[in-house]
């Protein structure tokens, strides 16, 4: 790979394949499916493809909010899709999301199928339609859908940018990492001050804002992704670990963070939680 201060781009760039990066086996430049697969559908109202990655964890944690707060209509299989294997680039994903990324959710509750794309798409899909985690006084609303959309477009900083060159790339650039470690601390410090005025980000209450920042600067703000933890100082973000414990400590949350993941592939039924349960307890005898 030619030096990052000796590059010099040319006039037209083309695809190199073999680039070096951690995703240089799945990242394309051009959109659409690669192969014909369909997917599965199963008996509940909601068929979502996702895994269990920060995007992922914000669409299975509302599912379990709305089922622990009473919502039988919310009940939905959860299918495990492996973007390192290029299973986003099936055709019958791609006919979900054609933009190749998890999650994607059916909504087959109504006569006609919904297909939704982009977890805020997604939560605000199932806020609206259970009237539940989006406060309905339009100073309440409009605050919760400031800091959902907030996320939608930092997180890209955090994990494009931050999480990318300083976890992945195949070389370190100090002006890279340094941009966006400079830009990560910055969101950072804007959560911590509104945590510090608010108890949740939209308010009083715990909302679809929340649940959509938990999973990255949650994780973030405890040191669990990228090995980031010392380098950025994230024990100086007080309101943020004390807002990033108190959900964590929410049961459908715990819930909702395993889904898609080792300890449970694929969810269909309350009942494989404790299946879960069960597994992980027998791997420790
Ligand atoms: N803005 C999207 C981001 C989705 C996203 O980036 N998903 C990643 C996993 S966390 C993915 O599917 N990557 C596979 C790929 O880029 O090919 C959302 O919130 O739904």
């Amino acid at each position: 790979m030619t030096d990052a201060a000796e590059y010099v781009p040319p006039k037209v760039w083309t695809w190199n394949k073999e680039n070096g990066g951690r995703f240089a086996n799945i990242n394309r430049p051009i959109a659409g499916p690669t192969h014909d697969k369909e997917l599965p559908v199963g008996k509940h109202p909601f068929q979502l493809y996702s895994l269990g990655t920060p995007n992922g964890i914000k669409v299975t944690v509302m599912f379990e909010e709305l089922l622990a707060a009473g919502h039988a209509g919310a009940e939905y299989d959860a299918w495990m899709i492996n973007i390192g294997q290029g299973d986003q680039f099936g055709s019958g994903f791609v006919a979900v999301n054609p933009n190749s990324k998890i999650p994607a959710l059916m909504d087959r509750s109504g006569p006609t199928p919904i297909r939704l794309f982009e977890s805020g798409s997604m939560l605000l899909h199932l806020a609206e339609k259970f009237g539940a985690f989006l406060p309905t006084d339009a100073v309440g609303r409009a605050e919760c859908l400031n800091w959902l959309f907030w996320q939608m477009g930092s997180a890209p900083y955090l994990g494009g940018g931050f999480g990318h060159f300083y976890a992945y790339a195949p070389t370190k650039i100090e002006y890279a990492i340094d941009r966006f470690a400079m830009e990560t601390k910055r969101q950072l410090d804007v959560l911590d001050r509104r945590l510090a005025e608010a108890e949740y980000l939209g308010g009083d209450e715990y909302s679809i804002a929340d649940m959509a920042v938990w999973p990255w600067y949650g994780a973030l703000a405890k040191g669990m992704v990228y090995g980031a933890g010392e380098f950025l100082s994230v024990q100086d973000y007080k309101n943020v670990i004390r807002w990033t414990d108190q959900i964590a400590a929410r049961p459908a949350v715990k819930r909702g963070r395993i889904v898609n993941t080792a300890k449970l592939p694929e969810r269909h039924a309350a009942s494989d939680f404790d299946r879960a349960a069960e597994d992980a307890s027998a791997a420790a005898q």
